[in-house]
């Protein structure tokens, strides 16, 4: 027998999700089913319980309305990547750089701790959309789940209730998503997808994209195996839209790794002269996009989410004052620290540090602490329409068209502020070869040089080599209307560990330098690696960097590239015969070019 629903007002006649939620109930079992309808009302009440068994801490009424405090259990403060599976039928569907489980193997295991996992608690069931409202892109999804700090989660981060019941209808073509708190053991800690089934089971952790499910492990994991077969892309990538002192609109769509600057470049404020000439940057989203051909035959972007999860140390009014904006009112924050007077804090927000704190484990913290106060991976889910950037396009059903893909990654040296690639397969190519510094947005090694193509590395829920061919084929049908490729690098350290670039609102000008590339209304430097403006066309001048500095901004070093393309084709090695010919040749090419141009 399946437990009884405790009341709320949701309407559904669906009988293929109807069966499926007393299918998880008879084996969690838990106390009591309760459907989320999405309102306010429903949300006020779930939140007033976490407060009173002090899940959640409320914030100060006038300076954070809305707002509440949580902390997370300590061994469980960022995305598992080893922990994180793509069980498909076939193990070779996963690719190198996956975890895969047999999908059999996996089902008995969850199993066992799925059975009973939910006794004494409420299962609560969350119909979600994903993509706005009435779009041909969106997607429902159901995440069942154990706890409430979720529900409160996902209700910013998606179109929650009512509304994606109303989407969904009767059909039957809904993403699963199962996932319980069980007792937040790291061992059996699993993350696991099912990319056959349009399932996801998640385990033992409560914390952002390991337990939000409609984010990576849906809208990325799941996805980009239904964009690889329906002839879309899912991507992780912020969208803006760039508007010149003409009027004229420019898209862009960007993919950087895990806290490396997407949300700060989606709500990028230009620098005074750029908005007094008329320039303006307006966000339509901060990480993920959903791509695909509209009737012109562009590129097509929407953005699934409905909030930002964003990392909080280094957001200030200074760096991102639309993210702290966004943030003021009805937003919850997770492992910041707490100050006495209900307010909250991290490592890099504007003014002096205070002078105690309760840091992210409810430890007294003071300036002399040796530790953080706020977890590096801390963050805030703050709802994207209170963003004062954003959109007037942001839930246009057909989406915006995208100009300009850019890709970007940590490197402290080799790679130049900005390049362009020449065509498509060749951006395609600089993709594949991104590589970044791991930062704290999963556990392991933070600072460690790795590949992460596309930034997609924790994300493809299929091959990546195919991934890639998808890429290229994409490329094929959308011929000369496919989107500009550049490549971005921010993070360019000088030999005494100084950043080379100012980054942030400066970003603008590398931001400028594309619209008019994209308009074909500059010049550029043709190099062995891409397309690289003059010095002059991005100011630098103005920026006090001149000399050496604007040469290891802009130069190509020879040996530093040649030793490049060699780590490139270890890397691509791994992916045997399945690697796409064309990346093989690209990387070929590069050498080629570096080796015979008398100027790199
Ligand atoms: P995820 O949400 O994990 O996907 O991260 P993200 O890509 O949205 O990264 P985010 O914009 O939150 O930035 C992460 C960190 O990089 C923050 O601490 C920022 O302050 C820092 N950062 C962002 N842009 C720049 C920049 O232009 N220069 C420098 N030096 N740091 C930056
Ligand atoms: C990322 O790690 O890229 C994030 C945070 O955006 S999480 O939702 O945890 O994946
Ligand atoms: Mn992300």
């Amino acid at each position: 027998m399946s437990p009884p629903a405790a009341s709320s007002g949701v309407r559904m006649s669906n009988s293929s999700l109807r069966a499926w939620v007393h299918e998880v109930a008879a084996l969690t079992r838990p106390q009591h089913v309760y459907w989320c309808d999405g309102s306010q009302a429903e949300i006020d009440r779930l939140c007033a319980e976490m407060v009173d068994d002090g899940t959640l801490i409320p914030l100060d009424p006038v300076k954070h309305p809305g707002c509440f405090y949580a902390r997370s259990h300590v061994n469980d403060v960022a995305r598992v990547e080893d922990r994180t599976f793509i069980c498909s039928p076939e193990k070779s569907d996963a690719g190198p750089t996956n975890n895969w489980s047999d999908p059999a193997a996996m089902h008995t295991l969850l199993k066992q701790i799925l059975d009973g996992c939910m006794a004494g608690r409420t299962m609560y069931v969350l119909p979600y959309l994903m993509g706005p409202p009435k779009s041909p892109m969106a997607r429902v999804g159901i995440e069942i789940t154990d706890s409430p700090y979720v529900v409160a989660n996902m209700r910013i981060m998606t179109r929650m209730g009512q509304i994606a019941l109303d989407e969904l209808g009767d059909r039957d073509d809904f993403v699963k998503g199962i996932h319980s708190v069980a007792h937040l053991n790291p061992a059996e800690r699993y993350i696991s997808h099912f990319p056959a089934e349009n399932l996801v089971i998640s385990v033992n952790s409560n914390y952002g994209g390991n337990a939000l499910l409609g984010k990576k492990c849906f809208a990325l994991r799941l996805a980009s195996v239904l964009a690889r077969d329906e002839g879309w892309m899912a991507e992780h990538m912020l969208i803006i839209g760039i508007t010149d002192p003409t009027g004229r609109k420019t898209y862009v769509a960007a993919a950087f790794p895990s806290a490396c600057g997407k949300t700060n470049l989606a709500m990028l404020v230009p620098p005074p002269e750029d908005l007094e000439a008329g320039w303006k940057v307006e966000t339509i989203g901060d990480d993920i996009a959903w791509l695909k051909f509209g009737a012109d035959g562009r590129l097509h972007g929407v953005n699934p989410e409905h909030g930002f999860f964003g990392v909080a140390p280094g957001t200030s009014l200074a760096t991102n004052p639309n993210a702290m904006l966004s943030c003021r009112t009805n937003t919850i924050f997770t492992n910041v620290a707490l100050l006495s007077d209900h307010t909250v804090w991290w490592e890099g927000m504007d003014g002096p540090p205070p002078t105690q704190a309760f840091d992210w484990r409810g430890n007294l913290w003071t300036p002399q602490s040796p530790t953080p106060a706020a977890h590096p991976n801390s963050r805030f889910t703050a709802p994207a329409s209170q963003c004062p950037s954003i959109s007037p396009d942001w839930e246009k059903p057909e989406g915006v068209p995208i100009h300009a893909i850019l890709f970007g990654g940590r490197r402290t040296t080799t790679i130049p502020l900005v390049y362009q690639a020449f065509h498509w397969r060749h951006g395609t190519f600089v993709g594949a070869s991104m590589t970044s510094e791991k930062t704290a947005a999963a556990e392991g090694k933070v600072g460690e040089l790795r590949h992460d193509p596309m930034a997609m590395l924790p994300f493809c829920g299929y091959h990546m080599a195919d991934y890639w061919r998808h890429w290229i084929a994409m490329g094929e049908r959308g011929g000369s209307r496919m989107p500009s490729v550049f490549h971005v690098n921010w993070f360019r350290k000088d030999t005494n560990g100084r950043w080379l670039w100012p980054g942030f609102r400066q970003n603008m000008r590398v931001l400028k330098w594309m619209v008019r590339r994209v308009h074909g209304e500059v010049d550029a430097e043709k190099t062995a690696i891409g397309l690289v403006p003059h010095a002059d066309d991005l100011g630098l001048n103005e920026l006090g960097i001149t000399g050496n500095a604007a040469e290891q901004l802009l130069g190509v070093d020879r040996a530093a590239w040649m030793a490049e393309t060699e780590e490139r084709d270890r890397f691509f090695q791994r992916f045997e015969d399945r690697l796409p010919p064309e990346i093989f040749f690209e990387n070929a090419a590069l050498r080629f070019r570096l080796v015979m141009r008398r100027s790199a």
